[in-house]
C-alpha cells in the first residue's frame, strides 16, 4: 500500500497524487493496490468530512483525483480482456444517489472480465432498472449506492423488480461505501459484494463461469 500516494491524495496534493500514481505503474505495481490505497485516502477524506474538517470541495478534488487516477490504471486492467462475452449484467447507482466513482470501478473489472455490461449511470429510478432487465435480460443486476438512503433506493428497486415478476430468473448484487450484510438481509438482495472483485466473483460463481 502506498503511503505516499494516500497521503498526497488526503493532502488535496493533485499534482503530486497523479504523479505518484504514474511512478508506481511505471514500477509495475500492481494496480490494484493502487485503487486499494486510493481508497484508503478517500475513506479518510470522507471521515474529515464527517467530522466538519472538509467540506465539498475537497469531497469533489478527491473524487477528481480517483477518477484520473481510475482513467491511468483501466489499460492495466484491460490487458486480460477476454473477447468472448460470458453473460449480461445491468448496474446502475440507485434513485437519490449520484456516486459513481465505485460502480465505475465494478463496470471495469466485469467488462475486462469478460461480461456484458449495460451501465445506467447515477440516480437510476426502480422502473428504469425494471425496463432495462426486460430489454437486456441480464441474469445479474448490480445496485450501487454510497448514501445512507440508498438503502431505501435499493430496497425499492429489488421490490419493483419482483413485482414485474423478473426477481425469480435474476440474481441480485448489491454494493457502496456503507452497504454490508444488514443491509442485504434489508433490501433482500441476493448478495453484498465489498469491492469490484468480489463482483466479479459473485457474477462468476451465478453464472457459473471461472
Ligand atoms: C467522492 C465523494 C463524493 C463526490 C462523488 C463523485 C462521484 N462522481 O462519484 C461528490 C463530491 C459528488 C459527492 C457528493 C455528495 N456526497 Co459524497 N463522498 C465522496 C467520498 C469522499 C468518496 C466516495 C468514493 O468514490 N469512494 C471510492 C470508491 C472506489 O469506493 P466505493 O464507492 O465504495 O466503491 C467500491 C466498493 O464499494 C464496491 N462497489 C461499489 N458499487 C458496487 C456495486 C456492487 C453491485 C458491488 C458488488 C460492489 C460495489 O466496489 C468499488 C470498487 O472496489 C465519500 C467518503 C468515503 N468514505 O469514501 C463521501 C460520502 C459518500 N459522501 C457523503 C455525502 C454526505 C455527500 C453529499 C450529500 C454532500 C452534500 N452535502 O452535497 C453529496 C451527495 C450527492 C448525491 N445525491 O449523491 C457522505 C455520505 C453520508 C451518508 N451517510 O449518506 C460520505 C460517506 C462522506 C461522509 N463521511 O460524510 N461525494
Amino acid at each position: 500500500m502506498s503511503k505516499a500516494l494516500v497521503n498526497a491524495m488526503v493532502g488535496m496534493k493533485e499534482n503530486e497524487a497523479i504523479s505518484i500514481a504514474k511512478d508506481l505503474i511505471e514500477k509495475g505495481e500492481d494496480p490494484l493496490n493502487i485503487l486499494a490505497a486510493c481508497r484508503e485516502a478517500m475513506d479518510t477524506v470522507g471521515k474529515r468530512f464527517e467530522k466538519g474538517e472538509f467540506f465539498l470541495p475537497e469531497l469533489m478534488m478527491s473524487g477528481e483525483m480517483l477518477r484520473q487516477i481510475s482513467e491511468l490504471l483501466k489499460p492495466l486492467l484491460k490487458g486480460d480482456v477476454q473477447t468472448e462475452r460470458s453473460g449480461k449484467v445491468i448496474i446502475g447507482t440507485v434513485q437519490g444517489d449520484i456516486h459513481d466513482i465505485g460502480k465505475d470501478i465494478v463496470v471495469l473489472m466485469l467488462d475486462v472480465n469478460g461480461f456484458e455490461v449495460m451501465d445506467l449511470g447515477i440516480d437510476v429510478p426502480p422502473d428504469k432498472f425494471v425496463d432495462a432487465i426486460k430489454d437486456f435480460q441480464p441474469a445479474v443486476v448490480g445496485l450501487s449506492g454510497f448514501l445512507t438512503l440508498a438503502f431505501d433506493s435499493m430496497k425499492e428497486t429489488v421490490a419493483a423488480i419482483q413485482a414485474a415478476g423478473l426477481r425469480d430468473n435474476i440474481k441480485i448484487m448489491i454494493g457502496g461505501g456503507q452497504i454490508d450484510d444488514e443491509i442485504k438481509t434489508y433490501t433482500t438482495a441476493d448478495a453484498y459484494g465489498k469491492d469490484a472483485m468480489e463482483a466479479v466473483k459473485l457474477t462468476k460463481e451465478w453464472i457459473g463461469v471461472g
